[in-house]
């Protein structure tokens, strides 16, 4: 038999291959005797039977059409119906602590002891009121699956708990609403029956999982009751001698006595450092549920101990929580909590005329939950000002500037968050100032004077800044702002003879016109400059003076102030001031050294990175002075010659390499000292207070070898850099790490902000310091610095420091570090303390040895 024809070249005429027509051939004709009960002639549609293909054609779309519909649509109910079940209606554990105030009961001891059959007695009626509470509640009734009260506390009597539910998804906004609303509307609301308690508020929040008290640790559980004149300590699991255990959740309840706080202090603290993801985290709460808006400090990382860690309940519990997730060892910490009586008020008047007031128990953390008022009120005909000498009152998650949480009220304006020092005077013989902290995060508040004025001179001989404060009268109109406001810089007429009058008004020396920075703010300073006489002009257009030309710096944005110089800076393959990977690549990015992106594809731009981090948090709340917290400055070295105690400062950059000032090395034959002799000296390292160079942190070194730079030169000063070698390598700690070096392309812009260490003198002509001092001083661009002392000035020097005065190195701190924090938080080795005119002089900034110019060196002499 002839195969006929393939049966249709319609819808299902796309199938392409033999095999699949001749089976669709076969299956007609089958069909077809079906049908008719013998043989008979198929009808096939012919090819080119086009009427036929139109009339049977649109028939089999429909039906097909409604197959594939039908389909669709079957898929879909059964999508919906799936993800109805798997998620819409998928119940969703959550978990609420919170608390609630029991008024027809009064607490008696035996609830302290959740073991006793008094605490199952009223921790059982409490689940009833519970379960009855949210039963009332259609949102909340049908999903409670159960409550666990966890602790008991006097007032009259707060019973702690955490209630389970088990809600759908879709109704857990439903289910946080009504838990919202039963916050704000105290309860029992008349018509609710509730069991036999009588329940005065309630409260109840989401927990975050990983506070949640079902995953409590028993064994790392602990109760706490002080007694009075008692001071209770605690400390972490197996602290100090073993690390606190991996992925634990640790508690301590912490009790006084009814009508009593508690003041808590953490005398050591060092648990994993702070991760912006996953960190071990120690918390405190204001309650003995651990709820977020009653939680007073979040603490990780490791603190000196010359750091405060005082915090302050407003009754008479606390709870301190660890939470641990990395397998990070530490030691953890130890803390102490005494009681003492309730606060009877705070504020007060205020009428001597002049006086101090603090927020409560500064420096401690004040406590949550208070309010003081201060009426201070001076001699009739005189105002009062009020200079805060410290201000904390920062809270996480704060939004700026809303003060809308912890505050300080002054005459209706709010102030809140860190500020530096600052005045507010009032325009009368009177001021009110108000202090609020809420119920959640403290900080250690705010230390004042008050001072009564005469309004018609506030500042008696000196100029009186629109924030109240006084400066000298000789900083009016000097070019530079000294109040905070710049109010000294405003209105000024200029002195034509050395000043220029800048657009907006601000008068600045002459000499920094067209000096390329701009000094007005408005740069108006730098406009109108011809590239005339002692300029050179840049290939971009710019002018720069002259002296700028070839002096290592990159003046020209596009660096061509520095090519053609025929000294080899030019000859580099890379362009000036940009980074040379050691393939060879040129990265245009400044300073991408340890930055912690990897600029080099061979990634030798972050090679060699374990430098300039330190162990402890940073602080910068010394009260009253510089002293550098313990730890603060792991790289500064104090060196003592023998017989004479320290005389110079240097800077760790490996376990057994220093870099100092080649001028301490400078013989002096006259009192027969060989300075370059290196048993002269000593080292001490993790060296905090200079009376304390036999504590533990301490490593004392003798030196090796001195090695100062062959171009020293003991008049200029030029190339004043040594490097010693210590006869054992030290040991790195929480005290003692190395300092970044920075590229020889590191860059120092003018005005960034930079810090200065040592031990010299705390005055020009004054006494050396015991304790490491601090100073932020600020990078002087080099025209200015030529200016103010010239002919002196090398390319390897920098200016740095406040043309004011006021905070400079000193003698005694040569030698030391300038600490520069780079945008990823390192630390490098911006300068070496070299020398200056006198010590915080006006118009005399400290001069440092550039330590990028002279990196190749370094590495040339230690292999670092
Ligand atoms: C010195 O004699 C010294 N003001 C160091 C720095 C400064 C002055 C003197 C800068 O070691």
């Amino acid at each position: 038999m002839r195969n006929p024809e393939p049966p249709t070249r319609g819808p299902r005429a796309s199938r392409g291959s033999s095999v699949g027509e001749l089976s669709a051939d076969l299956r007609y004709k089958h069909h077809s005797q079906i049908m008719n009960g013998s043989e008979e002639i198929v009808e096939f549609l012919p090819v080119n039977n086009g009427k036929k293909m139109e009339k049977r054609g649109p028939k089999r779309c429909v039906v097909l059409l409604v197959i594939v519909i039908s389909a669709l649509l079957l898929s879909l109910i059964v999508g919906f119906m799936v993800w109805h079940f798997q998620y819409w209606n998928a119940k969703v554990q959550k978990i609420y602590n919170g608390y609630l105030r029991i008024t027809n009961r009064q607490f008696v001891d035996a609830y302290e002891n959740s073991n006793s059959s008094e605490f199952a007695e009223l921790a059982g009626k409490v689940k009833d009121t519970l379960a009855a509470l949210y039963g009332s509640i259609p949102a909340l009734g049908p999903y409670h699956k159960t409550s666990v009260v966890t602790a008991f506390s006097e007032g009259s009597v707060i019973a702690y708990y955490w209630s389970e539910f088990s809600i759908p998804q879709h109704k857990v906004k439903d289910a946080q609403w009504a838990l919202m609303g039963e916050r704000i509307f105290n309860i029992p609301p008349k018509s609710r029956a509730l069991p036999t308690l009588s329940v005065g508020s309630f409260v109840a929040y989401p927990v975050d999982p990983r506070t949640a008290q079902t995953s409590l640790d028993k064994s790392c559980s602990f109760a706490l009751h002080t007694k009075v004149g008692e001071v209770t300590h605690f400390t972490t699991p197996g602290f100090p001698d073993s690390p606190y255990p991996n992925r634990a959740r640790c508690q301590w309840v912490l009790r006084g006595d009814a009508d009593q706080v508690l003041s808590l202090t953490f005398r050591s603290f060092d648990v994993a450092p702070c991760d912006e993801r996953e960190s071990d985290q120690v918390k405190v709460y204001d309650s003995l549920s651990p709820l977020e808006p009653r939680a007073v400090v979040e603490l990780c990382g490791t603190y000196p101990p010359s750091y405060n860690l005082t915090f302050l309940s407003s009754q008479n519990v606390l709870l301190v929580t660890l939470i641990t997730n990395t397998p990070l060892r530490h030691p953890g910490f130890a803390a102490q909590f005494f009681q003492l009586p309730k606060m009877s008020m705070c504020g007060g008047a205020l009428t001597e005329v002049a006086g101090t007031f603090s927020s409560p128990y500064y420096p401690g953390h004040y406590p949550p939950n208070i309010d003081c008022l201060w009426n201070i009120e001076v001699p009739s005909g005189n105002n009062v000002k009020v200079r805060f000498k410290t201000f904390y009152l920062l809270e996480p998650h704060m939004t700026l500037g809303s003060c809308s949480k912890d505050y300080v009220e002054i005459n209706g304006e709010k102030y809140c968050g860190e500020k530096p020092p600052f005045v507010v005077a009032s325009k009368s013989n009177k001021m009110t100032v108000r202090f609020h902290s809420d119920a959640s995060y403290t900080d250690s508040g705010f230390l004042a004077e008050y001072l009564s004025y005469d309004s018609s001179d506030p500042c008696p001989g000196m100029f009186t800044c629109n924030t109240g404060r006084c400066i000298k009268s000789e900083l009016r109109c000097d070019g530079w702002a000294d109040c905070t406001d710049f109010s000294d810089e405003l209105d000024c007429v200029c002195n034509a003879t050395h000043q220029f009058t800048c657009q907006n008004k601000f008068c600045k020396p002459l000499f920094w016109v067209c000096d390329t920075v701009n000094d007005c703010g408005d740069n108006s300073d730098e406009l109108q400059c011809g590239c005339s006489g002692q300029t050179f002009k840049c290939r971009d257009g710019k002018c720069i003076p002259e002296s700028k030309k070839c002096d290592h710096l990159r003046d020209c944005a596009d660096g061509s102030d520095e090519a053609d110089c025929g000294d080899g800076a030019g000859a580099a393959s890379c362009p000036q001031n940009s980074y040379k990977c050691r393939s060879g690549v040129c990265v245009s990015k400044a300073n991408p050294e340890c930055d912690g992106m990897r600029d080099c594809s061979d990634g030798s731009d972050e090679e060699q990175c374990e430098c300039g981090t330190r162990s402890f948090n940073k602080q910068s709340r010394i009260v009253g002075g510089q002293n550098s917290d313990v730890g603060e400055w792991p790289w500064q070295v104090s060196l003592h010659a023998q017989g004479q105690g320290h005389l110079c400062g240097a800077s760790l950059i490996s376990p057994n390499w220093l870099v100092s000032a080649a001028h301490c090395f400078v013989d002096d034959m006259r009192n027969n000292m060989r300075y370059s002799d290196p048993r002269v000296w000593t080292a001490y390292l993790g060296l905090h207070d200079q009376s304390q160079r036999q504590a533990s942190t301490v490593q004392e070194r003798k030196v090796k070898s001195v090695i100062s730079h062959r171009l020293f030169n003991d008049f200029t000063f030029d190339h004043d850099i040594a490097v010693l070698e210590l006869d054992q390598p030290v040991t790195y700690s929480n005290w003692v790490r190395p300092i970044c070096l920075p590229d020889a392309t590191h860059s120092l812009p003018p005005g960034k902000a930079i810090w200065v260490t040592g031990w010299g003198l705390t005055a020009e002509g004054g006494t050396g310091a015991v304790v490491l001092q601090k100073g932020e001083i600020r990078v002087i661009n080099q025209t200015t610095c030529h200016r103010l002392l010239p002919q002196q000035i090398t390319p390897r020097m920098v200016c740095v420091g406040f043309l004011n005065g006021g905070v400079d190195a000193c003698q005694g701190d040569s030698g030391g570090p300038l600490s520069s924090m780079e945008d990823n938080g390192r630390m490098f080795l911006a300068g070496v303390v070299s020398w200056g005119e006198g010590c915080a002089r006006r118009d005399k900034p400290g001069v440092y040895t550039r330590v990028p110019l002279l990196r190749d060196w370094i590495k040339e002499k230690t292999g670092v």
